[in-house]
C-alpha cells in the first residue's frame, strides 16, 4: 500500500467515524419500536392510580439500534379532536402534560423504553365527530416515529368508566363509522367483541374515576 493510498484508507474510514457518531443518539423510526398492533387504550383511574389496562410502551433506538437514553418521547394528540389527555397523568411527575399543545412527554430509560398509562377521556357526544385510525402522532426527540390508534374507556370525561359511556359506544357502533375511541379491541372496526371488553374493563373498576382533563 503506498502512502498516498493508506492516507485516503485512513481518511475515508474517518468520515465513515464521523458519519456514524453524526447519526448515533438520532432515533430511528425503523429501529424503534411502538405498539404492534398501533393501538392503545386512554384509561380513568382509581384512589389516583391509572388503570394499567392502558400501559404501553415506545422503545427508541438508533440508526445503529441502539437504544437511547433521556430520549423526549411525544404523545401527540392535537389531530384527534375527541381525544383529550389528563392535565394530570398521576405518574409522580414522570409524564409531562402540555394542554395546548395537546401532548403527554415522557423521557426514556436506559434501555430507550418509555412507558405510557394514559389517563384521559374522549368527549364525545354521541357519535360526534372523532379520530380514525392513527389519530396520534408519536415523537421521539422531534423524529416522527410513527401514528397510533386511541380507544377511550371514558367516553364523556365524566364519571369514570359508566353507563353514558356504555350508551355512547353504542350510539358510535350503531352510527357504522368507525371511531378509534370506541375500539377496544384493536380490529379497525366496531363490534360485539369491544362491547364484552368494555364491560369487563368497566366491571374491573380500574377506570372507576375520570381523570382531571385538559380544558
Ligand atoms: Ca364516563
Ligand atoms: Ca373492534
Amino acid at each position: 500500500m503506498t502512502g498516498l493510498v493508506r492516507k485516503a484508507t485512513l481518511l475515508s474510514a474517518c468520515s465513515l467515524l464521523v458519519a456514524a457518531s453524526a447519526f448515533a443518539g438520532v432515533p430511528s423510526p425503523g429501529n424503534s419500536t411502538l405498539p404492534s398492533p398501533a393501538f392503545f387504550t386512554i384509561v380513568g383511574h382509581s384512589l389516583g392510580t391509572p388503570d394499567a389496562l392502558g400501559t404501553f410502551s415506545v422503545v427508541v433506538r438508533d440508526l445503529a439500534n441502539n437504544p437511547i437514553n433521556g430520549s423526549s418521547v411525544v404523545l401527540d394528540f392535537s389531530a384527534a379532536a375527541d381525544l383529550v389527555p389528563a392535565s394530570d397523568q398521576l405518574d409522580a411527575g414522570a409524564s409531562t402534560v402540555n394542554c395546548v399543545a395537546k401532548t403527554v412527554r415522557k423521557f426514556s430509560d436506559v434501555t430507550g423504553t418509555a412507558s405510557f398509562t394514559v389517563v384521559g377521556a374522549a368527549a364525545n357526544s354521541g357519535a360526534s365527530p372523532g379520530a380514525g385510525l392513527n389519530g396520534v402522532k408519536v415523537y421521539a426527540d422531534g423524529v416522527l416515529l410513527g401514528s397510533l390508534t386511541a380507544a377511550t374507556l371514558d367516553q364523556d370525561g365524566g364519571g369514570g368508566a359508566g353507563a353514558n359511556d356504555l350508551s355512547l359506544w353504542l350510539t358510535d357502533s350503531g352510527s357504522l363509522g368507525y371511531f378509534g375511541r370506541s375500539d377496544y379491541d384493536y380490529s379497525s372496526d366496531l363490534g360485539a367483541n369491544d362491547l364484552s371488553l368494555w364491560l369487563t374493563a368497566s366491571g374491573a373498576l380500574g377506570s372507576s374515576e375520570s381523570g382531571t382533563l385538559c380544558p
